[in-house]
């Protein structure tokens, strides 16, 4: 299989996507969301870019839609939840759609679009999203959503566990990146000391938000892989 890396929503490239399975890497914190949303009942998630976007289709029906996201890391005004994946609990969640506007996370899931098959993975639902990618048996990008266009240690890491996973079953033939990622994390198997040097990282925890980063760099504790297609995610 062949496997690359792309670094940030803002470096996707059509032609680098095309024919590709993608998956698309914000775990801290919008993939996370995304799955632990998922998981605990939600039925459907729409990632769009722009709040009014969000705004104008929850409107159509408060009592179906609820709003979540992030800008400048915090909760959007006007939103039920922020992005913190632990906001996405059970009893608020079961059978509603979630309308999600992040500021990576959701870029790099639109800007995917046009690729053969867009999974969405984090750590928390690493194995998982390896094993459905060694079941479709095609060529791999995994795009990062990396943070404001720059490159993430926190989305790299994570993405050198889920290449590790996949090597582990499978031949593989990464590009020098992927290699890179996954001889990063077989060096650092305990993330948080690699991820604890990682701006946003660092940016989270001035936050006070020690609790999302700790869920967040839980490995494999949720075993659904959602999938964006015609606009909206699901498991
Ligand atoms: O950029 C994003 O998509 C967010 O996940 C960033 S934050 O962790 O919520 O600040
Ligand atoms: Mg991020």
């Amino acid at each position: 299989m062949n496997i690359d890396i792309i670094i940030s929503a803002d470096d996707i490239k059509p032609e680098k996507i095309l024919n590709k399975t993608i998956l698309i890497i914000d775990m801290l914190r919008a993939t996370s969301v995304i799955v632990t949303a998922l998981y605990n009942g939600c039925k459907e998630v729409i990632p769009v870019l722009t709040v009014d976007e969000a705004l104008n289709i929850a409107k159509k029906d408060r009592d179906k839609y609820v709003l979540g996201g992030e800008r400048n890391a915090l909760k959007i005004e006007g939103f039920d939840f922020s992005n913190s994946p632990l906001d996405y609990d059970k009893e608020y969640i079961k059978g509603k759609s979630l309308i999600i506007t992040t500021t990576n996370g959701t870029k790099a899931i639109k800007r995917s679009i046009g690729a053969e098959r867009i999974l969405i993975g984090a750590l928390i639902n690493a194995k998982a999203t390896a094993d459905k990618i060694l079941k479709l048996n095609n060529d791999l990008v995994i795009v990062n959503a990396g943070t404001y266009g720059h490159f993430s240690m926190d989305d790299f890491i994570c993405a050198g566990y889920i290449i590790n996973c996949i090597s582990e079953n499978t031949s593989i033939n990464p590009t020098d990146i992927a290699k890179t990622a996954q001889y990063i994390y077989k060096n650092n198997e305990d993330i948080v000391s690699f991820i604890k040097h990682a701006s946003h990282y660092k940016r989270i925890k001035e936050l006070n938000l020690k609790e999302d980063l700790k869920y967040c760099c839980l490995k494999d504790i949720i075993n659904i892989v959602p999938e964006y297609k015609d606009d909206i995610i699901r498991v």
